[in-house]
């Protein structure tokens, strides 16, 4: 009787599992990943990557195990002591199984770890293009945005016109909040007494979520949203109408600073000349 070749088998099985399951994936279910900024489209290129290299490891496992559960198994009338004299094929002093078994993960995690890197580096550095600057200022619960290239005018919805790369100087009033639009691809952590950033570039008009990603407090789960990418014409009119808005504030408003103290405002560090009004 000819002797099965399990690996052919086995291999054949998992080529046909993985086709299916990745083209199933490809055709109908795509990962999802952020795609609306220049930051977003590399995230979701990674998570696509990630997920279509790590799918077939994963069937690997599972058809390996189920091919064994089902080829192995203890058939009817078969006993345990004659089960016990067969001598399983050990992997150990396999040579060429080890050596390639070592080669495809250490080739595929390194791979995966220099792509991330790469990644990650481009989705945390400021946009080349015209810079535009928004400071975030997080309260419990809800977020302020200050313009300093508007005299500091403050608004309470998010504003920035399109194709413009703008920089989130983000600080926290009371407790560890987090600045995140999905969509675009930020999220950074709103820490008191701290100036931290995040960049974005948005290609196109639409509207966006903002929500606050760490817990922090009882309404939490309220701390969301709407953030306007507007036209440049049209950007200019709503900063204008904010302006109009906020000029009973004026005088009431600090001057920009990287920090606000709102319990000892004579803690506040001395202003730079150049952001006062
Ligand atoms: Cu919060």
């Amino acid at each position: 009787m000819k002797e099965t070749n399990h690996g052919r088998r086995l291999g054949l099985i998992w080529v046909i599992a993985t086709v299916i399951v990745e083209a199933y994936f490809v055709a109908f279910n795509p990962p999802l990943g952020p795609r609306s900024s220049v930051a977003g489209f590399g995230e979701a290129r990674t998570m696509e990557l990630f997920f279509y290299v790590g799918a077939p490891i994963f069937l690997f496992v599972v058809v390996f195990m189920l091919y064994a559960a089902v080829t192995f198994r203890r058939r009817r009338g078969e006993s345990l002591e004659a089960e016990a004299d067969v001598e399983p094929p050990f992997a150990r002093g396999n040579g060429r199984a080890t050596f390639y078994w070592s080669l495809i993960s250490i080739s595929t995690v390194v791979f995966l770890a220099g792509f991330g890197i790469f990644t990650l580096n481009d989705a945390s550095a400021a946009p080349e293009g015209r810079p535009f600057t928004v400071q975030v200022i997080a309260q419990q619960w809800h977020f302020t945005y200050r313009y300093p290239d508007y005299g500091g005018v403050e608004s309470l919805d998010l504003a920035v016109p399109v194709g413009r790369s703008v920089t989130f100087d983000i600080t926290s009033l009371d407790v560890v909040h987090d600045f995140w639009i999905y969509d675009l691809d930020v999220k950074q952590d709103a820490v008191p007494g701290q100036t931290t950033h995040a960049y974005a570039l948005a290609p196109q008009v639409g509207n966006h979520w903002i929500v606050c990603d760490e817990l922090c407090g009882i309404w939490h789960g309220y701390m969301r949203g709407p953030m306007y990418v507007l036209s440049e014409s049209n950007f200019t009119t709503w900063i204008h109408r904010q302006q109009q808005i906020s000029q009973a504030l004026h005088g009431q408003l600090p001057t920009i600073h990287g920090v606000y103290y709102p319990d000892t405002p004579s803690a506040y560090p001395a202003a730079p000349q150049s952001s006062a009004q």
